[in-house]
């Protein structure tokens, strides 16, 4: 006790107390002390933490690395099968009614009638109709011909007629080759009636260079309506193509002017020139479009290198007279079939590359980009008379 008296009275003299401690005070400092001890643990103690549910688990975690599966793989149609669907409407229409045709009996004259009514309908023109038509009498009269032996012996005569003039181009020669990059700007004008699909054309071809990593200018020739410098633009800016445009109404061959004069000092590796639409009748648009010609020879006398002309397949054997008259204005290099796919007369291309000796560069079955390609005979015949595409074969 007398220890407890003395720790005590310490503590007061600490606390600067000078007054005396008695035993009551010793007891009730001490019973203070004992409460204050009891209380310890309740006031140092944390309240309890609410108790926090865990969802169950509803799989097992894997230590195993995540396995992700591929997307599956976007299906691209190839061109061969678009040509087939935009050559059906011919196939079907004209070359599918041939087994009707041939029944199980020797060739006839009626016969030869009612095939030489199909060739007809086929747009392939009289000079072919009667060249093909003799040569089946020649080699089938008084035998059996079915359908087979009849597509084929179509089939051979429009590639020996169409291959040597094809055969001018090799496969590689529209497309871009990174080797040539820093050669002059290849100059090409596209020409045409109103409407056969040279916009069009230019912006998907436009597409497909700058795919292969060419650098292009496109001229906006047609400075008669602001909406089809509009249409080009869009198709410039999505391929990434500069486009040179003129005020409304401007000189168009001061565009095509332009349109190289930029392509030569940006270091361009093509320059496509898109023209008004005309009709080939009239003798002084169709002499406008020579003018261009001679204003581009001022910046390049080779330029321009190609003229091609945009046909619409739908125009059937109209189409020849407008391909005779560019032909004899401009000297076209390549021709241009497009909208194959809406017409059962894709025939006629063939006559006009035998007609003109002038060949197909690409032929159009739809508006999209994918839906213009690079002419190839094998396949265009293929789905023109057997409604097949090179897939079905190999
Ligand atoms: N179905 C189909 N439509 C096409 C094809 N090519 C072009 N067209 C459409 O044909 C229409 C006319 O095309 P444009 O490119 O404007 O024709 P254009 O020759 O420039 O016409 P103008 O400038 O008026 O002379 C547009 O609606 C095109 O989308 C094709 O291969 N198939
Ligand atoms: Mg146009």
């Amino acid at each position: 006790m007398d220890s407890l008296i003395t720790l005590i009275q310490g503590a007061y003299q600490l606390v600067g107390s000078t007054t005396n401690v008695n035993s009551g005070d010793v007891w009730g400092v001490a019973s203070i002390l004992l409460l204050l001890v009891a209380a310890l643990p309740a006031l140092i103690s944390r309240p309890p933490r609410p108790e926090v549910k865990l969802p169950e688990a509803t799989q097992e975690i894997s230590t195993q690395p995540e396995v992700v599966e591929a997307p599956p793989a976007k299906v691209v149609e190839s061109f061969a099968s678009r040509l087939k669907k935009g050559l059906s409407r011919s196939h079907q229409e004209i070359w599918g009614r041939i087994p009707a045709l041939l029944g199980s009996k020797q060739l006839d004259q009626e016969q030869l009638e009612e095939l030489e009514e199909l060739l007809y309908s086929a747009d392939l023109g009289p000079t072919m109709v009667n060249e093909l038509i003799s040569k089946l009498e020649e080699e089938w009269s008084g035998k059996e011909i079915g359908a087979s032996e009849f597509k084929s012996s179509v089939s051979q005569y429009l590639r020996e007629k169409m291959a040597p003039i094809q055969q001018q181009l090799s496969p590689t020669d529209n497309q871009f080759n990174p080797e040539h990059k820093g050669e002059k700007p290849k100059v090409i004008m596209i020409v045409g009636v109103n409407g056969a699909g040279k916009t069009t054309t230019i912006g998907k071809i436009a597409t497909k260079l700058t795919a292969q990593g060419a650098s292009v200018v496109v001229g906006a020739c047609d400075t008669f309506r602001a909406a089809a410098v509009d249409q080009l633009e869009v198709w410039c800016e999505r391929s990434g193509a500069s486009m040179v445009r003129a005020k409304e109404g401007s000189n168009p061959s001061g565009v095509a002017y332009g349109a190289l004069e930029q392509a030569q000092q940006s270091g361009a590796d093509y320059c496509l020139l898109d023209t008004a639409g005309r009709l080939h009748t009239k003798g002084n648009l169709m002499e406008e479009l020579n003018k261009n010609k001679r204003v581009l020879s001022k910046l390049d006398p080779d330029a321009p290198h190609e003229v091609w002309l945009v046909l619409d397949a739908i125009t059937g054997q109209n189409a020849m007279r407008q391909a005779e008259e560019f032909n004899r204005t401009l000297k076209l290099t390549g021709l241009i079939f497009t909208k194959c796919d809406g017409s059962s007369k894709a025939g006629s291309a063939i006559s006009i590359v035998d007609q003109l000796k002038v060949p197909i560069i690409y032929i159009g079955v739809g508006e999209s980009v994918d839906d213009l390609d690079i002419f190839n005979l094998d396949h265009y015949l293929l789905a023109l008379l057997d409604g097949g595409t090179p897939e079905n074969y190999h």
